[in-house]
């Protein structure tokens, strides 16, 4: 089992609110290492652990420098490469956005991006954090593209994009 709480802190602090630990992200939301070790006071070895064995993917070490893979709501976009999702994508929300959504489509919220998960069982377990009544929407991603809309690749299971107007969602 890998440390929730200071999973939850690396998340606070690379995708929410990095000035409270005296971090600064780059564009691309990498941050020294070094830094966020002794912002946190783990070490290296733990931090390994956390990133190795977060079910969801949720960071990313390279060399010495470490980000959020998803789920950012910093001021300041996020830059990340568009790409070629599969072509449907799934989200999971809680039944009672239903009409919202289908009238505005998918928006980030409070957060930078809209989240996608790439099957209906991770898009369910999404949901499940919102309500007990969980509604499944298919998102037609050739048909998006084709609109101009990006896609942008979070990780193996996440994928990202600013907003899917309703006409490619289907339940
Ligand atoms: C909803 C977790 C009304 C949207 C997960 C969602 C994910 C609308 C909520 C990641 C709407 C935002 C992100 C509209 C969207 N009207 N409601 N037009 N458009 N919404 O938490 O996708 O465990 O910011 O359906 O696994 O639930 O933190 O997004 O319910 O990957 O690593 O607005 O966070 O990952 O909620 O979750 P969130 P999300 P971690």
């Amino acid at each position: 089992m890998h440390d929730v709480r200071l999973s939850k802190k690396m998340s606070h602090a690379l995708r929410h609110a990095p000035w409270l630990y005296e971090l600064e992200l780059d564009e691309a939301g990498w941050t020294p290492v070094a830094d966020l070790l002794a912002a946190l006071g783990v070490s290296r070895a733990q931090l390994e652990d956390v990133v190795r064995d977060s079910p969801k993917q949720r960071f990313e070490l390279a060399d010495d420098r470490v980000r959020a893979r998803y789920g950012h709501s910093v001021p300041g976009r996020i830059v990340r490469a568009p790409g070629t999702p599969p072509a449907e994508l799934y989200h999971g929300t809680a039944e009672s956005a239903a009409a919202s959504i289908l009238r505005d489509g998918l928006r980030p919220m409070r957060r930078q991006y809209v989240h996608l998960s790439v099957t209906t069982a991770m898009a369910e377990s999404v949901g499940r954090r919102k309500g007990e009544r969980v509604l499944v929407l298919t998102v037609n991603t050739p048909a998006a593209r084709a609109a101009g809309v990006e896609f942008l690749r979070g990780n193996e299971i996440v994928w990202l994009t600013e907003h899917v107007p309703a006409e490619f969602l289907h339940g």
